[in-house]
């Protein structure tokens, strides 16, 4: 099936393109990428060089080179691998390509091309090769290539570490070693500002009948190439295997040793077991986050490569690193976690492999020193966690980083110190992963620290009106980042309430189950009742904007409706130079209504028991006029409140909008004069959401699963894997009804119910049974 233009899918499993496209040569390479959350491999060719981004994005580097930018570093080529036929250099951007394909199997990970290629005098070969970043062993990466002669002739083979690579914001490293040792080659790096050591090896087995008539080492400041030279009749064949090991000093001390002992257990291993090892990881991960949408072979294929994307991104070895918002793809963004990790990249994780979800809020637990201090230097106490979150937790985001491209002048945002809502986002989602999993041990270990420091936070940052009797947040920036400097934010104070909330009831439950441990961790945080008090307080005094009588619109902000009122279209001809940034201070969007993203729509994803669906309807049909999706964010919020209202027609655009952003590359990569490329981690997070929460309408409803489905017209039906309170549920929902299975390995019972609360009765599913529900 046809995706796009040059864009293929046959099984629904991968990504295939006939013709190479020079000028997608940055898209694709983060769209064909393969990783597995330790590293990020981006979708090069071998043969390709710090000109063509080539990019392996190894996770916990993080470096700051250019005294502004903390960021991952891209590690040393490993995988460099090139052939010269007669002389001729061979690569896709040179030459004739008379045969080209490329794929990329996302079930598995699987980057293949094929390719014929010649000079045009009489070199001429086809090479094939395919390589994956293996979940067996995250450190390495496997690849094997062949190239077959169609022309009689010499064929020089280069193969090894090319550390001449590209990087986002400086030079990462202080030096380069390189060094080999019997059939291995080592680049040893270190960086300049954290002297990490950053390991990179390579191992080459030919495969050939074909001898080599030479063989030399050729050793340079940043590169170490195995050359050997083959002579060959038409029709004869070079193979070799390729095992590329990675080590950092933030994973072992001795990262070269474990370089030497993970290469030489890969060629004992050989390609065929170590890619069985490798499908046997992803076949677990498939059971529990495959989305299987049958009759809408574009939303299934989209569905799975999103979800793949966010597989990869995520750093599911560890509980000390984040999921980048792009991942591990490239550079921008700085490998660091935003709300994005939160609000849509976990909840997939939470209801399908609720021990990764733990793992990245035990990462928010370990970096409440980081969001401490922040706090502390901007005047308050508790936590506020960084808006960009690397390792430590302290705030990364620079105060500059987009440009007034008129002026030149450099910008000053506050993305850093007014975004509050990220404190309460990440208690949100503690509470949430709480209720889905029962995981009263998180709760009490790591859990109520966040919520109680997050409370603190929210009482030293709030202000009281006395006039008006009423807690209020000013000076704020909501999803909406072109507005910036506003007062009550309506998505902010609701999350803000909710997290009180939440601080409140763990205090209250810590008291009954574990009052040792509450007493403790009070002491330690100086919480006294007077404080839960006020948290109280707040829950009741809070100044949440109500949807108007009237109109049943909520407002943004103070003042929201009395800005200009046009659309983005129009607002857009006002645009002097097309890179111009639209937000604050001096933006088009400043003075008017025009939202960056969803903002209020994307409190009901939040809180979808909180208001009925006519209100839903009244603010989309109110803010989806006026918001420019701006943000990869945006979309399948918009999505999701569509397929809830019944716009189901609607909500499927938006589902393929958001899906496929960067696979149809029409997402930007640059805004002000910053790059932003790279793998939308949060929208491909989002593409579970918007089916599983969207168009099956499922949520906990207490300890009931209520699923109110409303299927886009072309789907037959949807089936997904939810894991709630240790019971492992199969769900099939079509346009008849709903099926719940539950394993036999399920440890509780759970109720299911298809409709709303007051008119669809709850039916207890024990393991190892089904219910099946009419609509
Ligand atoms: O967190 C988002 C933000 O909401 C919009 N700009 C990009 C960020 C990272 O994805």
């Amino acid at each position: 099936m046809q995706l796009r233009e040059n864009l293929v899918t046959d099984t629904g499993w991968e990504i295939r393109e006939e013709s190479f496209n020079e000028e997608l040569l940055i898209n694709n390479g983060s769209n064909y990428m393969t990783g597995n959350g330790y590293l990020g491999y981006r979708g090069t060719f071998p043969e390709w060089r710090k000109a063509q981004y080539v990019g392996c994005i190894v996770s916990d580097t993080y470096d700051n080179a250019d005294g502004k930018w903390e960021e991952l570093v891209n590690a040393p080529n490993g995988q460099y691998a090139s052939f010269a036929v007669n002389g001729s250099e061979l690569s896709a951007l040179s030459g004739t390509v008379s045969k080209y394909s490329r794929r990329l199997d996302f079930r598995y990970g699987r980057h293949h091309r094929h390719m014929r290629w010649t000079d045009g005098g009489d070199a001429q070969a086809v090479i094939e090769d395919d390589r994956f970043a293996s979940y067996g062993n995250i450190h390495l990466i496997v690849s094997r290539h062949r190239l077959t002669a169609e022309s009689a002739g010499t064929v020089s083979v280069s193969v090894g570490i090319d550390g001449e690579v590209w990087s986002l914001h400086g030079e990462h490293f202080s030096s380069y070693t390189p060094s080999a040792d019997g059939d291995d080659v080592y680049m040893k790096t270190v960086t300049g500002e954290r002297g990490t050591e950053v390991v990179v090896s390579n191992r080459m087995v030919l495969d050939t009948a074909a001898e080599p008539v030479s063989r030399d080492l050729v050793s340079e400041e940043r590169r170490i190439l195995r050359k050997l030279e083959f002579r060959l009749d038409e029709g004869d064949e070079i193979g070799f295997e390729l095992y590329t090991v990675i080590y950092t000093s933030n994973d072992v001390s001795d990262p070269g040793a474990a370089c030497a002992r993970d290469l030489a257990q890969a060629h004992e291993k050989g390609y065929d077991a170590l890619w069985d090892e490798h499908t046997r990881v992803w076949d677990g991960i498939w059971d529990r986050s495959r989305v299987d949408i049958v009759g809408d072979e574009r939303a299934r294929t989209l569905a799975r490569y999103n979800i793949y994307q966010n597989v990869i991104a995520t750093p599911a070895h560890t509980d000390h690193l984040p999921i980048g918002a792009r991942g591990l793809s490239c550079q921008a963004y700085q490998g660091a976690a935003f709300w994005d990790q939160e609000i849509f990249n976990l909840p997939m994780f939470v209801y399908t492999q609720p021990e990764v979800a733990r793992r990245m809020l035990v990462y928010r637990y370990k970096t409440l020193d980081g969001a401490r201090r922040k706090a502390a230097r901007l005047g308050f106490y508790g936590a506020f966690y960084a808006w960009v979150s690397g390792d430590t937790g302290d705030e990364i985001c620079p105060s500059y980083f987009f440009q007034d491209v008129l002026t030149g002048r450099d910008i000053r945002n506050h993305f850093n110190d007014w975004q509050i809502h990220i404190s309460p986002d990440i208690a949100y989602a503690v509470w949430s992963y709480y209720l889905a999993t029962g995981d009263w041990e998180f709760l009490r270990d790591y859990g109520a620290e966040i919520l109680f420091e997050v409370a603190q936070f929210l009482v030293a940052r709030v202000y009281f009106k006395r006039d008006k009797h009423r807690y209020e947040f000013v000076r704020l920036l909501g999803p909406d980042e072109y507005h910036e400097n506003v007062d009550n934010n309506t998505f902010t104070a609701v999350q803000a309430r909710y997290a009180l909330r939440a601080a409140v009831d763990a205090y209250v439950m810590l008291g009954e189950h574990a009052s040792q441990q509450r007493e403790a961790l009070s002491d330690k945080l100086g919480v006294e009742r007077s404080h839960v008090d006020e948290w109280r307080r707040m829950v009741e005094l809070i100044y949440v904007k109500e949807p108007d009588p009237a109109t049943g619109v909520i407002e943004q902000f103070d003042g929201f409706f009395e800005h200009e009122d046009i659309t983005p279209s129009e607002l857009a001809g006002r645009l002097i130079d097309p890179g111009e940034y639209w937000g604050w201070p001096n933006g088009i969007a400043v003075p008017t209504q025009v939202s960056k993203q969803a903002d209020v729509c994307q409190i009901f994803t939040l809180h979808p028991n909180d208001y009925d669906w006519t209100v839903m309807k009244a603010n989309y049909e109110y803010y989806e006029p006026r918001t420019q999706h701006g943000s990869s964010l945006s979309p399948s919020v918009y999505g999701t409140v569509a397929s809830w209202i019944g716009y189901t027609e609607r909500a499927r655009e938006y589902f393929v909008k958001s899906c496929s952003v960067d696979l149809f590359n029409t997402n930007k990569s640059v805004s002000g004069g910053t790059f932003i490329g790279g793998i939308h981690t949060a929208a491909c997070g989002a593409a579970w959401q918007m089916v599983v929460f969207g168009f099956a309408g499922f949520e906990l409803d207490g300890s009931t699963l209520r699923f109110r489905p409303d299927l886009p017209p072309q789907w037959d039906s949807v089936s997904f894997f939810l894991e709630i309170r240790g019971a492992l549920l199969d769900v099939e929902v079509t346009r008849e009804g709903v099926t719940v299975s539950s394993r036999a390995v399920s440890r509780a019972p759970v109720w299911v119910a298809v409709g709303d609360p007051d008119t669809a009765d709850a039916l207890e599913l024990k393991p190892h049974s089904s219910v099946s529900v009419e609509r």
